[in-house]
């Protein structure tokens, strides 16, 4: 699929980096991200494409690309895979109740996310994967499990037996109960009789009437949601990765699966080397979501005028794990703390812009302190200096780290 297109990354002058820490839900706690041989390999799952970006996936998409910012910095080439979920139950619901075609509907979805990603200035993957451009690398790899004896069938349908995974649990740290629940929740089936264990997945799902589905050896049919991200990333990352990213409601079961699936098919473990997840945007005390219907989306407030830079610094204002309301108050705090940063750089000298690049350096590699980096930023806009080099740098810094143009041409 097209990507989106890439705004330019300043380069930073050299300096202390640390090193990159972020809270890896395996761990439970953080580890130390230090990709081998110069490149740094991530995988974010997508959206699924049957209704317009809200902010709670622009908050999880503003995480990573943060991440991806540090590594840039730090010298890495950064090898950033993302797929879009082009087939799948709620698409289809959705394309029904809607009287559309369902795949005039996912394309608009994913341009207009494509748009949002443009305007917020997330810098795009380098792979932008469909699940259906992917079809035949996704049932490949369910051929690959069912050869290695990693798959059964029930009723023409193809599971993943999680009892052949001997690091099942081992990406959510969950118990049986919370997974069975979660399983339920989250689009698996766990009471369907005949399955060797309630929460073995869908890997295949053979052909139902009136429902698209695509050739292959395990026969007519889709595939289920966890083995696309597998195969996807395993074909342009690896057998393993540094990030697998997502929001906080993938940890269980589509980063868990997607990872023993993985494993089983390539006998490498971990598949990523940190699992990284964004907390859960929400309004009025629940979860911001396509279901409850309760979405403040990014294309309508820019269609109202809002800067996306504001919207930017409003979303990157809170730590990135934190479950969090999304309220008029964060959005006009950030579209004031543009105006104070825009007006700073304007200056002809300011206080240190070396300091604040440390100080903003800090901060994102301590598990992506967005908060503590906004906080250096305010701090320097604030103060007074004799340093003539602080506007263009700090200019510098808040693009290429945080993403934000304060330069009045880009707007
Ligand atoms: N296509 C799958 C992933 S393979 C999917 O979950 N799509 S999605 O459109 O439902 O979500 C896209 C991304 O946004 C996921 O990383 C998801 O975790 C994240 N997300 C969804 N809702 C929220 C929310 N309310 N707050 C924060 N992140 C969210
Ligand atoms: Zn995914």
């Amino acid at each position: 699929m097209q990507s989106w297109p890439a705004p330019a990354v300043p380069q930073l002058p050299s300096g202390e980096r640390p090193v990159l820490r972020v809270f890896d839900s395996s761990a439970q706690g953080l580890v130390d991200v230090v990709p081998q041989g110069g490149t740094a390999r991530m995988y974010v799952c997508g959206i699924t494409p049957y209704d317009a970006t809200h902010l709670g996936h622009a908050a999880t998409y503003l995480a990573f690309d943060t991440l991806g910012r540090v590594w840039r910095d730090q010298g890495l080439e950064v090898l950033f895979v993302q797929n879009v979920t082009d087939i799948d139950d709620p698409l289809l619901e959705r394309a029904e109740r809607d009287g559309e075609d369902w795949v005039a509907l996912a394309e608009r979805e994913t341009d207009l996310f494509r748009e949002d990603m443009t305007a917020l200035r997330v810098l795009p993957p380098d792979h932008y994967v469909g699940a259906v451009e992917a079809m035949d690398e996704i049932a490949r790899l369910v051929v690959r499990l069912r050869e290695a004896g990693a798959a059964y069938e029930l009723d023409g349908d193809v599971y993943f037996p999680i009892a052949v995974a001997p690091h099942f649990g081992e990406v959510s740290r969950l118990d049986r109960a919370t997974m069975t629940a979660l399983f339920r929740e989250r689009g698996g089936d766990p009471d369907r009789p005949g399955k060797k264990d309630p929460l073995d997945a869908l890997l295949w799902q053979a052909a139902r009437p009136g429902e698209p589905s695509w050739e292959s050896p395990l026969g007519t049919g889709r595939p289920g949601w966890h083995v696309e991200c597998a195969a996807i990333a395993l074909g342009r990352l690896g057998e393993t990765m540094d990030v697998q990213g997502g929001g906080s409601d993938l940890l269980f079961p589509h980063h868990e699966h997607s990872a023993i699936e993985a494993e089983a098919a390539t006998g490498v473990w971990p598949f990523a080397r940190a699992y990284v997840h964004a907390g859960m945007v929400g309004l009025d005390g629940e979860k911001m979501s396509k279901s409850r219907g309760n979405l403040v989306f990014v294309s309508r407030l820019r269609a109202e005028g809002v800067d996306p830079a504001a919207l930017r610094l409003a979303l990157l204002a809170d730590h990135y794990r934190a479950d969090r309301e999304w309220t008029q108050a964060q959005l006009d705090a950030g579209t004031s703390r543009l105006a104070a940063w825009r007006a700073a750089v304007a200056r002809p000298a300011g206080p240190s812009g070396q300091a604040l690049l440390a100080a903003v350096r800090r901060a994102l590699s301590a598990d992506l302190d967005t908060t503590a980096a906004l906080a250096a930023v305010d701090a320097w806009a604030a103060g007074a200096g004799t340093d003539t080099a602080a506007p263009g740098l700090v200019r510098d810094t808040v693009d290429a780290l945080l993403g934000v143009s304060l330069s009045s041409t880009d707007r």
